[in-house]
C-alpha cells in the first residue's frame, strides 16, 4: 500500500456497486482521513459492461475476471458487491493475496462459508489484513446516536426490541425470477437480503445477542416467469419471515422481514423500550430519532423528535450546517470512511466477518424454526 492511497478494486456493480462507487468518489471530499481512495478497477463478467460501469460510475479500469483483480499488485482492497454465491470464494482468495475486503451482506449462503470467511479474516488479521461487512445502516447518524444513547444507559434496562423491514418489489406475480428468489444464488429470500439488517441493526444498538428464535416464513408466489427462457420456474425463497426472539441481555423481540407489504418500498423500523424511555427510528425519516425520556414528569411525557444533523452527533460535522439533512447514500460514504480509518489506524473495522457471522448464525436458527413449525430453536454459537 502507498502511505497515501487505498487502491480499490470492486467486484459487481449492481444496485450495491453504484452505491458503494458513489461511497469511495466522494469520502475524500467530505471527511479528512490520513489515505485517499483510488477507484483502479470495476470488475464484471461482461466486459462492456464493466467498461461502462467504470465510465458510469468513475472506475479508472474494469476487468472480466475477478481472480486477475485479486492477483493485481496495484489492488489494496478489494469490495465484494456480487450475489451471495460467490461472496466466500471472492473474499477468502482476496484475503489470502493479502487484500483488505469489504463484503456486501448477507456475508455468506451459507453457515459453512460464513464460518470459513471468518477463520480466513482471523488469519489474515494477524498478518495486518482487513476485513469488514457492509451492514450500512449502522452507519446512519440516528442509529449510531441511538448505539450512543443506550450504551450511556439512556433507557435503563433493555425490555422491548421491536424490528420490521418491510418492501413491495416483488407483489406483482408477474415479476421474474431474478437471483434474489433463488435459493442457489442468494441463500434465503427476505430473511437474507433485508432481514438480516434488522438482526444486525438491533444487536448493534442494544449491544446484545439474539440467543434464541420462534420463526415462521411464507413463499406467497412459488412460481414465477424465468428471464432466461420461456415458461415459469420455481421461487426457491422464502418472501416473508417473521420471529420472535431473546437476546442475552434479558430483552424480549419480534422481527418481520417481507417482500409484500405493499405501499412499504423500502421501510425499515426498530423501536427499543427500556425501563427509563424509548427510542425509535426509521429509515423514512432517517435524520430523526423518536426518543421518549420515562423519567421526566408524565404530563410532560411522550414521544419527541430528535433531529440528527448537529455537529455532535455522529458523522455529522462532515456535512452541512445543522438541520440540512443527509441520505441513503450517506450511510455507504460513513462505512468506507470508517472502513478506511480503521485500515490506516492498522485496526480492524467492524462489524467483522465474526459479526457477521453471528448474523448468519441467527438466520439459520430461524429457518430452522420455521421448518420445525415455529419451534423454539437455539442460535449456534
Ligand atoms: C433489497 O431490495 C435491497 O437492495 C437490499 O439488498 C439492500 O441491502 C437494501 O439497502 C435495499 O434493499
Amino acid at each position: 500500500m502507498d502511505n497515501a492511497e487505498l487502491r480499490i478494486g470492486m467486484v459487481g456493480y449492481a444496485f450495491m456497486g453504484a452505491a458503494h462507487s458513489q461511497a469511495w468518489r466522494t469520502v475524500n471530499r467530505v471527511f479528512d482521513l490520513p489515505v485517499r481512495a483510488r477507484m483502479v478497477a470495476v470488475c464484471g463478467r461482461d466486459g462492456a459492461k464493466a467498461a461502462a460501469a467504470a465510465d458510469r460510475l468513475g472506475w479508472e479500469g474494469h476487468m472480466t475476471d475477478w481472480r486477475a483483480l485479486v492477483a493485481r499488485d496495484d489492488i489494496d482492497v478489494v469490495d465484494v458487491c456480487t450475489p451471495g454465491d460467490s461472496h466466500a470464494e471472492i473474499a477468502t482468495a482476496a484475503l489470502a493475496a493479502g487484500k483488505h475486503v469489504l463484503c456486501e451482506k448477507p456475508l455468506s449462503n451459507t453457515v459453512d462459508e460464513a464460518r470459513a470467511m471468518t477463520t480466513a479474516a482471523a488469519h489474515a488479521s494477524s498478518a495486518g489484513v482487513r476485513s469488514a461487512c457492509g451492514y450500512n445502516y449502522r452507519r446512519v447518524p440516528a442509529v449510531a446516536l441511538m448505539r450512543e444513547l443506550i450504551a450511556d444507559g439512556r433507557l435503563g434496562a433493555i425490555r422491548h426490541v421491536r424490528a420490521a423491514y418491510l418492501q413491495d418489489w416483488i407483489t406483482d406475480p408477474g415479476f421474474p425470477l431474478v437471483w434474489r428468489l433463488q435459493r442457489e444464488r442468494a441463500g434465503s429470500g427476505a430473511l437474507g437480503d433485508i432481514g438480516s439488517h434488522i438482526i444486525d441493526l438491533t444487536q448493534y444498538v442494544t449491544g446484545q445477542r439474539i440467543t434464541g428464535v420462534s420463526a415462521l416464513t411464507e413463499t406467497f408466489v412459488r412460481e414465477r416467469p424465468r428471464l432466461d427462457g420461456p415458461g415459469a420456474g420455481p421461487v426457491t425463497v422464502d418472501d416473508a419471515a417473521l420471529f420472535t426472539a431473546r437476546l442475552d441481555g434479558g430483552a424480549v423481540a419480534t422481527y418481520e422481514a417481507t417482500r409484500f407489504a405493499t405501499g412499504r418500498r423500502n421501510a425499515l423500523r426498530v423501536e427499543v423500550n427500556g425501563s427509563l424511555g424509548s427510542l425509535a427510528f426509521d429509515l423514512e425519516r432517517l435524520n430523526e430519532l423518536e426518543f421518549h425520556d420515562a423519567t421526566a414528569p408524565a404530563r410532560e411525557g411522550g414521544f419527541r423528535r430528535v433531529l440528527v444533523t448537529e455537529p455532535d452527533h455522529p458523522y455529522m460535522s462532515a456535512w452541512w450546517l445543522p438541520g440540512c439533512v443527509i441520505g441513503y447514500e450517506h450511510s455507504f460514504t460513513h462505512e468506507v470512511r470508517d472502513f478506511m480509518a480503521a485500515v490506516a489506524a492498522g485496526e480492524d473495522p467492524t462489524p467483522s466477518f465474526a459479526d457477521a457471522l453471528q448474523v448468519q448464525l441467527v438466520l439459520d436458527a430461524v429457518e430452522r424454526s420455521a421448518r420445525l413449525d415455529s419451534s423454539w430453536t437455539k442460535v449456534e454459537s
